[in-house]
Protein backbone atom coordinates (compact mmCIF):
# COMPACT_ATOMS: atom_id res chain seq x y z
CA UNK A 1 0.00 0.00 0.00
CA UNK A 2 1.30 3.45 -0.60
CA UNK A 3 1.97 6.33 1.76
CA UNK A 4 -0.75 8.02 3.52
CA UNK A 5 -1.26 11.68 4.44
CA UNK A 6 -0.70 12.15 8.11
CA UNK A 7 -3.82 14.39 8.67
CA UNK A 8 -6.33 12.34 6.46
CA UNK A 9 -4.87 9.11 5.83
CA UNK A 10 -6.01 9.58 2.13
CA UNK A 11 -3.63 9.17 -0.01
CA UNK A 12 -0.61 10.64 0.20
CA UNK A 13 0.69 12.83 -3.03
CA UNK A 14 4.02 14.20 -1.06
CA UNK A 15 7.02 12.58 1.29
CA UNK A 16 8.63 14.54 3.27
CA UNK A 17 11.63 12.47 4.69
CA UNK A 18 12.93 15.15 7.05
CA UNK A 19 9.65 15.33 8.76
CA UNK A 20 9.12 11.44 8.56
CA UNK A 21 5.26 12.49 7.31
CA UNK A 22 4.02 12.52 3.99
CA UNK A 23 0.34 14.90 3.07
CA UNK A 24 -2.01 14.62 0.22
CA UNK A 25 -2.39 17.69 -1.92
CA UNK A 26 -4.93 19.66 0.31
CA UNK A 27 -2.59 18.77 3.27
CA UNK A 28 0.23 19.42 1.61
CA UNK A 29 -0.34 23.17 0.74
CA UNK A 30 -1.35 23.44 4.42
CA UNK A 31 1.77 22.00 6.11
CA UNK A 32 3.56 24.87 3.72
CA UNK A 33 1.68 27.79 4.81
CA UNK A 34 2.20 26.90 7.81
CA UNK A 35 5.62 26.65 8.13
CA UNK A 36 5.71 30.39 6.60
CA UNK A 37 3.13 31.19 9.07
CA UNK A 38 5.50 29.98 11.36
CA UNK A 39 8.56 31.49 10.34
CA UNK A 40 6.86 35.12 10.64
CA UNK A 41 5.25 34.71 13.89
CA UNK A 42 8.25 32.89 15.56
CA UNK A 43 10.67 35.34 14.35
CA UNK A 44 8.37 38.12 14.49
CA UNK A 45 8.90 39.24 10.79
CA UNK A 46 5.78 41.17 9.88
CA UNK A 47 2.83 42.87 11.37
CA UNK A 48 -0.43 42.25 9.32
CA UNK A 49 -1.34 45.88 8.25
CA UNK A 50 2.85 46.21 6.91
CA UNK A 51 3.27 46.94 3.43
CA UNK A 52 6.02 44.64 2.05
CA UNK A 53 7.61 44.92 -1.39
CA UNK A 54 8.82 41.67 -2.70
CA UNK A 55 11.64 41.39 -4.61
CA UNK A 56 10.95 38.92 -7.44
CA UNK A 57 13.50 36.80 -10.14
CA UNK A 58 10.88 35.10 -11.76
CA UNK A 59 11.83 32.18 -10.55
CA UNK A 60 9.96 29.70 -8.01
CA UNK A 61 11.14 30.84 -5.04
CA UNK A 62 10.19 34.58 -5.19
CA UNK A 63 6.84 33.75 -7.06
CA UNK A 64 5.63 31.13 -4.63
CA UNK A 65 6.39 33.86 -1.62
CA UNK A 66 4.73 36.04 -3.15
CA UNK A 67 1.65 34.11 -3.80
CA UNK A 68 1.70 32.51 0.36
CA UNK A 69 2.26 36.53 1.26
CA UNK A 70 -0.84 37.24 -0.54
CA UNK A 71 -2.86 34.06 -0.05
CA UNK A 72 -1.90 34.90 4.03
CA UNK A 73 -3.81 38.14 3.55
CA UNK A 74 -0.96 40.39 3.53
CA UNK A 75 -0.70 43.30 1.66
CA UNK A 76 2.43 42.80 -0.99
CA UNK A 77 3.69 44.49 -4.48
CA UNK A 78 6.44 43.63 -6.50
CA UNK A 79 10.09 44.85 -7.59
CA UNK A 80 11.88 43.65 -10.28
CA UNK A 81 15.47 44.10 -11.65
CA UNK A 82 16.70 43.51 -15.17
CA UNK A 83 20.08 42.44 -14.86
CA UNK A 84 20.83 41.96 -18.84
CA UNK A 85 21.29 38.29 -19.43
CA UNK A 86 19.65 38.08 -23.29
CA UNK A 87 16.77 35.70 -23.22
CA UNK A 88 17.24 34.69 -19.20
CA UNK A 89 16.21 37.70 -18.76
CA UNK A 90 13.33 38.56 -20.71
CA UNK A 91 11.65 35.74 -19.91
CA UNK A 92 11.86 36.14 -16.42
CA UNK A 93 10.33 39.52 -16.27
CA UNK A 94 7.40 38.33 -18.50
CA UNK A 95 6.94 35.92 -16.05
CA UNK A 96 6.73 38.34 -12.89
CA UNK A 97 4.26 40.64 -15.06
CA UNK A 98 1.71 37.59 -15.78
CA UNK A 99 2.00 36.84 -11.79
CA UNK A 100 1.48 40.27 -10.70
CA UNK A 101 -1.50 41.08 -13.62
CA UNK A 102 -3.09 37.82 -12.58
CA UNK A 103 -3.43 39.09 -8.95
CA UNK A 104 -3.89 42.81 -9.95
CA UNK A 105 -0.42 43.86 -7.78
CA UNK A 106 1.54 46.20 -8.46
CA UNK A 107 5.24 45.50 -10.51
CA UNK A 108 8.02 47.55 -10.46
CA UNK A 109 10.98 47.08 -12.69
CA UNK A 110 14.62 48.71 -12.87
CA UNK A 111 16.85 47.84 -15.59
CA UNK A 112 20.67 47.58 -15.05
CA UNK A 113 21.71 48.20 -18.61
CA UNK A 114 19.14 51.63 -18.48
CA UNK A 115 20.82 52.71 -15.25
CA UNK A 116 24.25 51.84 -16.29
CA UNK A 117 24.64 53.82 -19.50
CA UNK A 118 24.15 50.22 -21.20
CA UNK A 119 25.75 47.48 -19.60
CA UNK A 120 24.97 44.28 -18.64
CA UNK A 121 25.56 42.86 -15.41
CA UNK A 122 27.81 40.65 -17.05
CA UNK A 123 29.66 43.49 -18.78
CA UNK A 124 29.49 45.92 -15.48
CA UNK A 125 31.21 42.97 -13.61
CA UNK A 126 33.68 42.67 -16.33
CA UNK A 127 34.82 46.14 -15.98
CA UNK A 128 34.66 46.04 -12.18
CA UNK A 129 37.09 43.01 -12.47
CA UNK A 130 35.07 40.82 -10.19
CA UNK A 131 32.82 38.12 -10.57
CA UNK A 132 29.40 38.79 -11.32
CA UNK A 133 27.64 37.28 -8.36
CA UNK A 134 29.08 39.68 -6.12
CA UNK A 135 28.36 42.97 -8.47
CA UNK A 136 25.20 41.69 -8.59
CA UNK A 137 24.82 41.30 -5.43
CA UNK A 138 25.97 44.60 -3.91
CA UNK A 139 23.75 46.47 -6.60
CA UNK A 140 20.69 44.47 -6.28
CA UNK A 141 21.23 44.87 -2.40
CA UNK A 142 21.02 48.95 -3.13
CA UNK A 143 18.38 48.94 -5.23
CA UNK A 144 16.19 46.96 -2.97
CA UNK A 145 16.33 49.54 0.02
CA UNK A 146 16.53 52.27 -1.89
CA UNK A 147 13.35 51.50 -3.82
CA UNK A 148 11.44 50.39 -1.11
CA UNK A 149 12.64 52.94 0.99
CA UNK A 150 11.44 55.66 -1.49
CA UNK A 151 8.53 54.21 -2.41
CA UNK A 152 7.01 53.95 0.96
CA UNK A 153 7.67 50.18 1.87
CA UNK A 154 9.01 49.40 5.61
CA UNK A 155 10.12 45.98 4.77
CA UNK A 156 11.08 43.55 1.77
CA UNK A 157 11.03 40.43 1.56
CA UNK A 158 13.02 37.91 -0.41
CA UNK A 159 12.77 34.32 -1.61
CA UNK A 160 15.28 32.64 0.14
CA UNK A 161 14.55 28.76 1.01
CA UNK A 162 15.99 26.46 3.78
CA UNK A 163 18.63 25.29 0.94
CA UNK A 164 20.00 28.33 -0.14
CA UNK A 165 19.91 29.59 3.66
CA UNK A 166 21.75 26.36 4.42
CA UNK A 167 24.42 26.18 1.82
CA UNK A 168 25.25 30.20 2.84
CA UNK A 169 25.45 29.04 6.45
CA UNK A 170 28.22 26.19 5.66
CA UNK A 171 30.29 28.93 3.55
CA UNK A 172 29.92 31.18 6.12
CA UNK A 173 31.10 28.87 8.78
CA UNK A 174 33.67 27.16 6.46
CA UNK A 175 35.65 30.51 5.94
CA UNK A 176 34.70 31.97 9.69
CA UNK A 177 32.78 35.06 8.27
CA UNK A 178 32.13 36.65 11.48
CA UNK A 179 30.89 39.06 9.91
CA UNK A 180 28.53 37.27 7.42
CA UNK A 181 27.30 35.05 9.79
CA UNK A 182 26.04 37.98 12.08
CA UNK A 183 23.93 39.05 9.25
CA UNK A 184 22.56 35.14 8.27
CA UNK A 185 19.44 35.64 10.34
CA UNK A 186 15.88 35.63 8.71
CA UNK A 187 14.97 38.87 9.63
CA UNK A 188 17.91 42.06 9.32
CA UNK A 189 16.24 44.87 11.49
CA UNK A 190 16.19 48.42 9.93
CA UNK A 191 19.64 50.06 12.02
CA UNK A 192 19.07 53.66 9.77
CA UNK A 193 15.43 55.41 8.98
CA UNK A 194 16.43 55.06 5.57
CA UNK A 195 17.38 50.89 5.91
CA UNK A 196 14.29 49.04 5.41
CA UNK A 197 13.97 46.03 7.39
CA UNK A 198 14.99 42.56 5.51
CA UNK A 199 12.51 39.48 6.28
CA UNK A 200 13.29 35.74 4.62
CA UNK A 201 10.31 34.25 5.43
CA UNK A 202 10.62 31.02 3.22
CA UNK A 203 13.77 29.90 5.67
CA UNK A 204 11.45 26.51 6.74
CA UNK A 205 11.09 25.69 3.67
CA UNK A 206 13.06 23.75 1.40
CA UNK A 207 13.78 24.24 -2.42
CA UNK A 208 11.70 20.83 -3.64
CA UNK A 209 9.15 21.93 -1.44
CA UNK A 210 8.54 25.13 -3.15
CA UNK A 211 8.76 24.09 -6.42
CA UNK A 212 5.65 21.26 -5.77
CA UNK A 213 3.81 24.10 -4.12
CA UNK A 214 4.30 25.83 -7.29
CA UNK A 215 3.71 23.69 -9.71
CA UNK A 216 0.22 22.46 -7.24
CA UNK A 217 -1.55 25.73 -7.06
CA UNK A 218 -0.47 26.84 -10.88
CA UNK A 219 2.63 29.11 -10.22
CA UNK A 220 4.27 29.53 -14.22
CA UNK A 221 7.83 30.55 -13.24
CA UNK A 222 11.05 29.86 -15.09
CA UNK A 223 12.89 27.10 -15.06
CA UNK A 224 16.02 27.70 -16.07
CA UNK A 225 18.34 29.40 -13.38
CA UNK A 226 20.42 32.55 -13.80
CA UNK A 227 23.36 31.55 -16.48
CA UNK A 228 25.99 33.65 -14.52
CA UNK A 229 25.37 31.02 -11.61
CA UNK A 230 27.10 28.14 -12.91
CA UNK A 231 30.04 27.64 -11.02
CA UNK A 232 29.29 29.34 -8.56
CA UNK A 233 30.36 27.91 -4.77
CA UNK A 234 26.70 28.13 -3.03
CA UNK A 235 25.96 25.40 -6.32
CA UNK A 236 28.92 23.27 -4.28
CA UNK A 237 27.69 23.15 -0.89
CA UNK A 238 24.29 22.73 -2.21
CA UNK A 239 25.24 19.73 -3.62
CA UNK A 240 27.23 18.37 -0.43
CA UNK A 241 23.96 19.24 1.40
CA UNK A 242 21.86 16.99 -0.87
CA UNK A 243 24.15 14.29 -0.55
CA UNK A 244 23.76 14.37 3.43
CA UNK A 245 20.50 15.08 3.14
CA UNK A 246 19.92 12.10 1.59
CA UNK A 247 22.14 10.09 4.07
CA UNK A 248 20.73 11.51 6.75
CA UNK A 249 16.69 13.48 6.10
CA UNK A 250 16.64 16.34 8.35
CA UNK A 251 20.73 17.59 7.97
CA UNK A 252 19.96 20.76 6.49
CA UNK A 253 17.62 22.29 8.31
CA UNK A 254 19.38 21.24 11.88
CA UNK A 255 22.42 22.94 10.98
CA UNK A 256 20.30 25.92 10.40
CA UNK A 257 17.84 25.96 12.99
CA UNK A 258 20.78 25.04 15.20
CA UNK A 259 22.68 27.88 14.35
CA UNK A 260 19.48 29.93 14.28
CA UNK A 261 18.31 28.86 17.81
CA UNK A 262 22.50 28.28 19.58
CA UNK A 263 24.17 31.22 17.45
CA UNK A 264 22.40 34.19 18.34
CA UNK A 265 24.00 34.22 21.30
CA UNK A 266 27.26 34.38 19.81
CA UNK A 267 26.60 36.64 16.40
CA UNK A 268 25.27 40.13 16.94
CA UNK A 269 25.12 42.68 14.49
CA UNK A 270 27.69 45.39 15.77
CA UNK A 271 26.32 49.13 15.74
CA UNK A 272 27.64 50.88 12.79
CA UNK A 273 27.77 54.84 12.26
CA UNK A 274 25.90 55.64 9.01
CA UNK A 275 26.56 58.59 7.13
CA UNK A 276 24.96 59.87 4.36
CA UNK A 277 26.77 58.99 0.73
CA UNK A 278 28.21 62.07 -0.83
CA UNK A 279 26.88 61.31 -4.32
CA UNK A 280 23.53 59.50 -3.83
CA UNK A 281 22.93 60.80 0.00
CA UNK A 282 22.24 56.68 1.11
CA UNK A 283 23.42 55.60 4.34
CA UNK A 284 26.67 54.10 4.03
CA UNK A 285 29.94 53.85 6.22
CA UNK A 286 32.14 54.86 3.48
CA UNK A 287 32.42 58.71 2.36
CA UNK A 288 30.41 57.62 -1.17
CA UNK A 289 28.35 54.52 -0.78
CA UNK A 290 29.98 51.08 -2.86
CA UNK A 291 26.95 51.29 -5.40
CA UNK A 292 28.02 54.91 -6.16
CA UNK A 293 32.05 53.87 -6.50
CA UNK A 294 30.59 51.13 -8.78
CA UNK A 295 29.01 52.82 -11.56
CA UNK A 296 31.64 55.58 -11.41
CA UNK A 297 34.46 52.78 -12.02
CA UNK A 298 31.70 51.54 -15.33
CA UNK A 299 31.41 55.00 -16.33
CA UNK A 300 27.61 54.99 -15.15
CA UNK A 301 25.84 58.04 -14.69
CA UNK A 302 23.87 57.14 -11.61
CA UNK A 303 21.34 59.11 -9.95
CA UNK A 304 20.56 61.04 -7.66
CA UNK A 305 16.59 60.98 -7.33
CA UNK A 306 14.72 57.90 -8.33
CA UNK A 307 12.04 60.09 -10.36
CA UNK A 308 11.77 59.88 -14.15
CA UNK A 309 12.28 56.76 -15.40
CA UNK A 310 14.71 54.57 -12.93
CA UNK A 311 12.03 53.45 -12.00
CA UNK A 312 8.82 51.73 -14.07
CA UNK A 313 5.77 50.44 -12.74
CA UNK A 314 4.45 48.04 -14.63
CA UNK A 315 0.89 46.38 -13.36
CA UNK A 316 -1.56 47.66 -10.34
CA UNK A 317 -1.70 49.88 -8.55
CA UNK A 318 0.76 50.47 -5.83
CA UNK A 319 0.34 50.06 -1.89
CA UNK A 320 1.66 53.33 -1.30
CA UNK A 321 1.48 57.16 -2.08
CA UNK A 322 5.78 57.17 -2.60
S1 LIG B 1 21.12 36.74 -10.41
FE1 LIG B 1 22.96 37.85 -9.94
FE2 LIG B 1 22.11 35.56 -8.82
FE3 LIG B 1 22.69 35.64 -11.48
S2 LIG B 1 24.41 37.06 -11.41
FE4 LIG B 1 24.67 35.77 -9.64
S3 LIG B 1 23.68 36.95 -8.05
S4 LIG B 1 23.29 34.07 -10.03
S5 LIG B 1 20.74 35.41 -7.13
ZN1 LIG C 1 -4.64 14.78 3.73
ZN1 LIG D 1 25.76 56.55 -3.17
Amino acid sequence: MGALCKKCRGKAQVKLPRHNASFCQAHFKEYFLNQVKKAIKKEKMLSPEEKVLITVSGGKDSLVLWDVLLALGYEVDGLYIHLGIGEYSEHSEEKCIDFAASRNVALFTVSIPEITGGNSIKEASRKLRRKACAACGMIKRYLFNRVSWEKGYGVVATGHNLDDEAATLLGNLIGWKEDYLSRQFPVMPSNHPQMVRKIKPLYRVTEKETAIYAIMNGIDYIYEECPLAKGARSTVYKNALNYLEQHSPGTKHQLLYNFLQKGRGYFHQEHVELQACSSCSQPTTLETCAFCQIMDKIGAPGFTTLEGDVVKQKTGQPLTQG
